[in-house]
């Protein structure tokens, strides 16, 4: 029927549309995220790209995760980005030159022959490598794909689970809010706010070259970046002082799908897999205890410097100097801050009531230490094959209810709740819609048999990867392109949900 030929031309024309997006980025061992904005190698960037491109070419796949893991630093670490030195010093900030890997980080064993970041970025990389030697399992034995990544992938999650631990809970944690993937998402607001910035003119940003300054982080966040790397890389690189530490769930989750993907690895090699499934268990107990709040239904990030309980001073919820800030009703801006049983969205003392406080906007953890912003790192955790069937349930709710509105009101998640007071439908991870979040959503969901909700996600993704020509991201109301185009994990996953 000429309705199925459609879609099946539709169908052909996006893979072929999506490969062509990967050849545009691939620069020889390796493919860049976008060509303008991000010229480099980034870390999970190059786990979801190689999770895509198994499907065009399972050696290329192969040796985009080989590349990455070339990098890595003798104490474990997987570096988040790995610089290209054919590219110019100022095509990107922070530089090789910013983050003197070589040299600073030589106590923790950085590589000498190539340049990278000191920081990381979360755990993709064991599932995408088992993804991708299923993709051809007869040229990854001929190669010796596992056999050689097995050992790197192993050493990676090892320095998680023993150098991270910065909280002693059994979690990892990162000391950066560009480790863990979502920038500027207003979750960091709290602990990034006790962090004193860099001067605005002690560094330039070059993506302001490429993206829209409304589309991206601040000048404030980009001080705040600055000095938090640049404290690091003073400190050798070294863990356990870190001013910023905070446990996330989409990372910690991230890790228990990968150590679950390195036990079939292992299994693969001939090796047992049972201490890594035992240890991913153990990490999802972890997970659950520390991080998951019953009452906004969702997993929320735990600041490990900071005292975010409902009655501590000094955790006010950070203004975006170059918002406007409709949301502040006439007794100012709220804080954030509550008193013991007070009602949530209530601002204490001045007898009003804010925008949203009918809906209970911001979650207010019962356990201290919890950040009370609902970020969709919250619901990553439902790729976790493990999780309890109860918080299952919990979370499915959330991502159809109010806060996220997946197949009502949005067709991807947004990055951050819609009722939330600092959303805000383009900035960066403060609202929009990202691609990998959703590809991880749509995943989980097919994990605990939700089938209906997985295949509505999956025809997102595909109709905005294809209508936005790849965006980086999308407002999540009207789906309209935010960010640069072409972009690498868009075309790589929506080519992964194709298949
Ligand atoms: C930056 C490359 C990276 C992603 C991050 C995203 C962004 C880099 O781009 O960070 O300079 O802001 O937040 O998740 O890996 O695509």
């Amino acid at each position: 029927p000429p309705e199925a030929t459609g879609t099946a031309v539709a169908t052909a024309s996006l893979h072929v549309r999506a490969a062509e997006v990967l050849e545009a980025n691939w620069t020889g061992g390796s493919t860049v995220p976008s060509r303008n904005l991000y010229p480099h190698q980034w870390s999970w960037d190059s786990a979801f790209i190689a999770i895509g491109s198994r499907h065009l070419s399972p050696l290329r796949a192969q040796t985009e995760l080989e590349t990455l893991l070339a990098a890595q630093w003798a104490d474990g670490r997987v570096p988040h980005i790995v610089f290209n030195p054919s590219v110019p010093l100022d095509a990107y900030f922070p530089s090789p030159d910013f983050w003197r890997s070589a040299t600073a980080g030589r106590a923790a064993g950085a590589p000498r022959t190539v340049q990278t970041s000191g920081i990381v970025q979360p755990p993709v990389h064991a599932l995408a490598a088992w993804l991708v030697h299923r993709a051809d399992p007869g040229l990854s034995l001929a190669r010796g794909f596992l056999a050689r990544v097995y050992p790197r992938l192993a050493a990676w999650h090892r320095y998680l689970l023993h150098r991270r631990d910065l909280g002693g809970g059994g979690l990892a944690s990162v000391v950066h809010p560009w480790e863990q993937g979502m920038d500027n998402s207003p979750c960091w607001d709290a602990p990034l706010a006790r962090v004193t910035p860099a001067p605005a003119r002690s560094f330039r940003r070059a993506d302001l070259d490429h993206g829209a300054a409304d589309d991206r982080p601040t000048d404030l966040d980009y001080g705040r970046y600055v000095r938090l790397a640049a404290d690091y890389r003073d400190a050798g690189y070294a863990d356990g002082e870190a001013e910023f530490a905070v446990e996330d769930p989409a990372f910690n989750a991230l890790l228990i799908v990968s150590e679950l993907a390195l036990a079939r690895i292992a299994e693969e090699l001939g090796a047992t897999g049972s201490a890594r499934r035992t240890r991913a268990e153990r990490l999802t107990a972890a997970l659950v205890a520390r991080l998951w709040d019953e009452e906004s239904g969702m997993f929320l990030c735990r600041d490990l410097r900071g005292d975010t309980s409902p009655t501590a001073p000094g955790t006010p919820a950070r203004r975006d100097p170059c918002d406007p800030g409709p949301r502040d009703g006439p007794g100012g801006p709220d804080t954030g801050l509550r008193e013991p049983g007070a009602v949530p969205g209530a601002v204490p003392g001045d007898g009003t009531r804010r925008r949203g406080a009918a809906t209970g906007r911001r979650p207010r953890p019962a356990t201290p230490g919890l950040i009370p912003e609902r970020g969709v790192s919250g619901l990553v955790p439902l790729v976790v094959p493990g999780l309890p069937r109860d918080i299952v349930d919990a979370l499915v709710r959330t991502l159809r209810g109010p806060h996220f509105s997946v197949g009502d009101r949005t067709r991807l998640a947004p990055s951050y709740d819609l009722l939330g007071e600092a959303f805000d439908p383009h900035r960066y991870w403060r609202g929009p819609a990202w691609f990998n979040t959703s590809w991880l959503l749509e995943r989980g969901l097919r994990t605990h048999g939700e089938r209906e909700r997985a295949d509505a996600l999956r025809e997102a993704v595909l109709d905005l990867a294809g209508s936005t020509g790849f965006a980086e991201y999308v407002d999540p109301y009207t789906g309209e392109a935010c960010g640069a185009t072409g972009f690498g994990w868009t075309a790589a996953l929506a080519l992964d949900l194709l298949h």
